[in-house]
């Protein structure tokens, strides 16, 4: 595949190593201006070196193109990319509201092309483990399904980020940015889909300085800018409920000292539990009423799904990357037009734009909020 990476922060840089990992080619880079895209991409060691969108939707030889760039540029730019035929790699959030995450699934239907979305967390070894299990029936009826996404980057009041900036990012910036991942994570696993929502959501620096660039950097980085009113939340707290009557809780935050990408679910059946840390993926815990385990990834035991992500030998730990990459090669795949699992797209990015939705309307109305109103009522037929 002849990939372009549209978007050079923090996420732009993960993409371009996963686009060589899988064997592909980076054919080129745009940056936020034409100098900039040059010099990337003579930096990433990029095979053309690109202006912008325009000129790289214009190169036949270009397959797909990754979008990592701030969130409200998403629907435009993937759409742009579609239209000129090419498959898509969007970086989550798809779309900052609704109705641009369907014209952009639309689009996907009409021009007959692949999106992906990187909710790779699905792309750990055990998750699937888990998700498999689930499939089997060895958990049994869900009972509760409960957990937490916490990351401390925005604790410092000088980190900032250009998500701040809800024009850019979007209304809500913890939630959508972490919350979403923790959510497609717990649907896709536990084969469930939430059906009304009802949150709190919190913002723990009422200002922050203004600035284009990413901050992840370590707590209490120094940023010299002005600073501006902050409305975007730094926490949620957020009560699912399916439309059995299974209840959910989700704690989210990007203020938690120490707690650096600690993504953890447990989801509980009346026959056993499951509990999954991103930050520990080596390992699941597996509780029953009797006894518990800890299981551990390894490629010669356990589900297809596992034993296929399961790249390395048991004990030789893999990680974030591994997902990425992981990921990358599936979505290449179903480009080419191969039956792959599990893989998110653009009706993944419906989903989460209608999650993200319902939690800001519930915090707006602190009501009980249907998530999509259509699949409440196919859910209760
Ligand atoms: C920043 O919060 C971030 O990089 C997210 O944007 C990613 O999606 C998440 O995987 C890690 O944290």
């Amino acid at each position: 595949m002849n990939a372009v990476v549209i978007g050079a922060g923090m996420i732009g840089t993960v993409h371009a190593s996963a686009v060589r990992a899988v064997g592909g080619t980076l054919r080129g880079v745009v940056a936020s201006t034409p100098a900039r895209s040059a010099r990337l991409a003579q930096e990433w060691d990029a095979v053309v070196t690109y202006p912008d969108l325009d000129s790289v939707l214009d190169d036949p030889a270009v397959d797909v193109v990754h979008v990592c760039t701030p969130n409200a540029l998403h629907p435009a730019q993937a759409a742009a990319a579609l239209r000129a035929g090419k498959h898509v790699i969007c970086e989550k959030p798809m779309a900052t509201g609704v109705a641009d995450a369907r014209m952009l699934e639309a689009t996907v239907a009409a021009c007959d092309r692949v999106l992906a979305i990187p909710f790779v967390y699905r792309y750990h070894p055990l998750v699937r483990e888990i998700q498999a299990r689930v499939e089997q029936g060895e958990f049994g009826a869900w009972q509760l399904i409960h957990g937490s996404y916490l990351q401390d980057w925005m604790l410092s009041a000088q980190s900032t980020n250009w998500r701040v900036d809800a024009d850019r990012g979007g209304r809500s910036r913890a939630f959508a940015d972490i919350g979403s991942h923790w959510c497609d994570l717990v649907e896709w696993a536990a084969g469930i889909r939430f059906a009304e929502v009802t949150a709190r959501l919190a913002v723990t620096r009422p200002e922050r300085p203004v600035r284009e660039a990413q901050t992840f950097g370590p707590v209490g980085t120094q940023v010299r800018a002005p600073a501006a009113p902050v409305s975007t939340e730094d926490v949620a707290a957020v009560l699912l409920r399916t439309a059995d009557g299974v209840l959910g809780s989700v704690t989210v935050s990007q203020v938690s000292a120490g707690r650096k990408n600690r993504l953890w679910f447990e989801l509980d059946g009346a026959d056993g539990s499951a509990v999954f840390d991103q930050e520990q993926p080596e390992s699941i815990w597996l509780g029953g009423p009797k006894s518990s385990r800890i299981v551990v990834r390894d490629p010669a035991v356990g589900s297809p799904e596992q034993r296929r992500l399961a790249v390395l030998p048991a004990g030789h730990a893999q990680g974030y990357a591994d997902c990425f990459r992981a990921f990358v090669g599936d979505a290449y795949a179903a480009m080419a037009g191969e039956h792959v699992i599990g893989l998110p797209t653009a009706a993944d990015g419906v989903r989460s734009a209608q999650l993200v939705d319902a939690v800001l309307r519930a915090d707006d109305t602190l009501t009980w909020t249907p998530i999509a109103p259509e699949l409440t009522e196919e859910l209760a037929a």
